[in-house]
């Protein structure tokens, strides 16, 4: 069984609602267990201009599932939820879910990049991690919690 962390985000149509969901989405995904979820993380969205707020959360599971199965299952989770992709980056969506973690695996393709680049500066990302693991380390061995002296700023972003 691997170990894999995901992140949840969403800034439209009831955000709290649409992570609840998201989460049962996850426990049901077949051979995986939902191990743990953090609390519910209310921000300004970072790098978008005129949205809403976002509320973001980190989600543990174990799956027999392989890294790139379980993209294809979020991505399915986050259609099945409402998401529109027009390709345009940075808008208002329903329901986000990045693959954070999985194992130690570190690869950049086209389709996955992992550990997901969005770890090392986000307090919305990184700030739900350690609640769930405050010791968890990047694959090479950085602690995660030296990465929050690197954050832009002390708001919650
Ligand atoms: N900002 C916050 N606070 N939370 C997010 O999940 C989030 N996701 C995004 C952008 C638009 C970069 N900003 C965000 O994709």
């Amino acid at each position: 069984m691997h170990t894999a962390y995901i992140g949840l985000g969403s800034n439209l149509n009831q955000p709290v609602v649409q992570l609840n969901q998201a989460l049962e989405a996850l426990a049901n995904l077949p051979n995986t267990i939902l191990l743990a979820s953090s609390s519910f993380y209310t921000s300004p969205p970072l790098d978008g201009s005129d949205q809403p707020d976002y509320v973001n959360a980190v989600a543990k599971i174990k799956t027999a599932l392989e890294a790139l199965e379980l993209l294809a299952a979020l991505l399915k989770t986050e259609e099945k939820q409402g998401r529109v992709r027009d390709g345009k980056r940075w808008q208002a969506r329903t329901l986000d879910l990045d693959l954070l973690l999985f194992d130690q695996l570190v690869i950049n393709t086209a389709s996955l990049i992992l550990p997901h680049p969005g770890i090392l500066f986000r307090a919305f990302v990184i700030y739900p991690l350690l609640e769930l693991d405050e010791n968890l380390r990047l694959p090479g061995g950085t602690p995660l919690k030296i990465q929050i002296s690197h954050l832009k700023s002390p708001n919650l972003q």
